[in-house]
């Protein structure tokens, strides 16, 4: 370990590491599983970036206490399990100290495991392996932006080209879809602005048997090729590492076991716990890559690939994460590269260039707050705010991947939110470029539809005037009054 001052930014900083190594671009880079940079002065917040999707990411007040779900069995499927015992400001890969005077003090990770904790004046990061660090002194959002472009460095960038405009069943349908459904719909959505129709979770026999079920007695590749007529790019969801407990014998070999030998349960959904594929078993990796590969077969070319984290999850490993990123790269392999993979509920970091695109935040609602919120503290959980508050914390990601808002709204029916609200989502889903929505454009009044139409349609000029403060086709936007910054629980 070595001990070095340095002077960074007109900031001196005391650095602890394998090695340090003063770069051209005036960033420091260190080397080591464990690293420290520390400085003199007290800083006020912290940048905390969750683990996966839905993970929360905002600024929190070093004052206070860091955010914790009251409901310990929810931090399985919330954020990195391996963090909900630590009592302190902890984030994963990254973490940014800011005070209201001076510059902001970055450290990054650029390895697949990686944490980052902090007090008043210092960052603390640890991996399980031997891995480069970035640390940097400046404006808290350049530095994001740059962290970024060093992941994209290390971890690739897909070629850049525009997302597609998504339609996709979930937030309007749910498990209630079935073949005439959604050849019927498939119709109406073509006559809209989108590129793609994506038939959402429901389809399938079970989680683990990605076959189709009886709601689709023609079969999946029939339906692609319905969607097609249409002149809309089939694209379906699965979640190729979950493993719903219905399904564990079926597949007992290639699951994430306990101490105990029972298979590892990794959350709670779809009626019922599930586990996840062990994916340092070439087979499961190999199960899961001939899922997706089946997927492309039938003519799918958009996969949307959720609750990827049951993949990265290990309890007997020290670094899942490893063995996540070969998995990806297989699943990559197997789909092709001209096929647009979005990465949801996925580690961010081992998702980099190799996904197209990732859900940044967790699932929008048709509501601003769910009232159960204040008794669990589940900051994982759909929600109108939620969502729109993590995913902005994560606009700067898009320098290495383009980061997905999730979908808009576009009718007050079955809808809580007000117009503003929805509004105020539409807006940030511009400003990310990444556009989607699960409207019943058959049911919009004529204002809706025009409004659907037009977002759709424009990629209005965006430019940021601060952190929470925009200008979309010359329009303000201030998301100050909805961020979770400084939101230490939710009431
Ligand atoms: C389909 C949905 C949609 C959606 C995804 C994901 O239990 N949970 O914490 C939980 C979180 C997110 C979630 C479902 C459950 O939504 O983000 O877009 O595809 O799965 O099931």
């Amino acid at each position: 370990m070595k001990r070095t001052t340095l002077r960074v930014g007109g900031v001196s900083l005391n650095a602890v590491a394998e090695s340090v190594e003063t770069l051209e671009s005036g960033w420091v880079r260190l080397v080591g599983e464990t690293v420290q940079v520390s400085v003199q002065d007290a800083y006020e917040r912290f940048f905390r970036h969750g683990w996966h999707s839905w993970s929360l990411a905002h600024w929190a007040d070093l004052g206070s206490d860091p955010f914790q779900i009251l409901v310990p069995d929810l931090q399985r499927q919330a954020d990195d399990p391996r963090l909900g015992g630590v009592e302190g400001h902890v984030g994963s890969w990254v973490g940014v100290i800011e005070s209201s005077e001076g510059p902001s003090l970055l450290l990054g990770a650029l390895g697949l495991d990686a944490h980052v904790e902090a007090d008043e004046s210092s960052l603390s990061g640890r991996s399980t392996q031997l891995i480069d660090w970035v640390v940097g002194v400046g404006d808290s959002q350049s530095l994001l932006s740059e962290y970024a472009k060093s992941l994209a460095d290390v971890f690739g960038r897909r070629e850049v080209s525009p997302a597609p405009r998504i339609w996709c069943s979930w937030n309007s349908h749910g498990w209630d879809i079935d073949e005439a459904r959604m050849q019927a719909l498939a119709s109406t959505v073509a006559r809209e602005p989108f590129d793609v129709f994506l038939v959402d979770d429901g389809w399938q026999q079970d989680i683990g048997d990605w076959s189709a079920n009886d709601s689709f007695p023609s079969g999946m590749a029939d339906l692609a090729a319905h969607i097609s007529s249409e002149g809309l790019t089939p694209g379906l969801w699965l979640s190729p590492f979950a493993v719903r407990d219905s399904m564990a014998q079926r597949v007992s070999d290639l699951l994430v076991r306990d101490d105990d030998g029972e298979p590892h349960v990794m959350g709670h959904n779809w009626q019922s716990q599930y586990h996840g594929l062990d994916l340092a078993k070439p087979e499961a990796v190999e199960f899961a890559a001939a899922s997706v590969a089946r997927a492309v077969s039938w003519g799918y070319r958009v996969l949307k690939l959720d609750f990827l984290f049951a993949g990265a999850v290990n309890p007997a490993h020290p670094s899942p994460e490893a063995a996540y990123r070969s998995a990806v790269e297989q699943i990559r392999e197997a789909a092709g590269e001209d096929v647009w993979l979005i990465a949801c509920g996925a580690p961010i970091v081992p998702s980099i260039g190799v996904f197209d695109s990732i859900r940044v935040g967790p699932d929008v609602a048709p509501y601003w707050q769910n009232p159960l919120d204040r008794y669990v503290q589940d900051y994982s959980a759909p929600g109108m705010r939620i969502a729109i508050s993590t995913s902005l914390s994560r606009l700067w990601l898009r320098s290495a991947i383009d980061s997905d808002p999730d979908m808009s709204y576009f009718s007050s029916v079955q809808n809580l939110l007000t117009e503003d609200q929805r509004r105020m989502q539409r807006n940030l889903a511009q400003i990310f470029g990444v556009k989607s929505s699960s409207a019943r454009v058959g049911d919009l009044t004529d204002e809706e539809l025009s409004e659907l139409r037009a977002f759709f349609e424009s990629s209005p000029p965006v430019e940021q005037v601060d952190r929470y403060r925009f200008a979309v086709n010359g329009h303000e936007v201030d998301f100050s009054p909805v961020t979770m910054d400084g939101v230490a629980r939710l009431s």
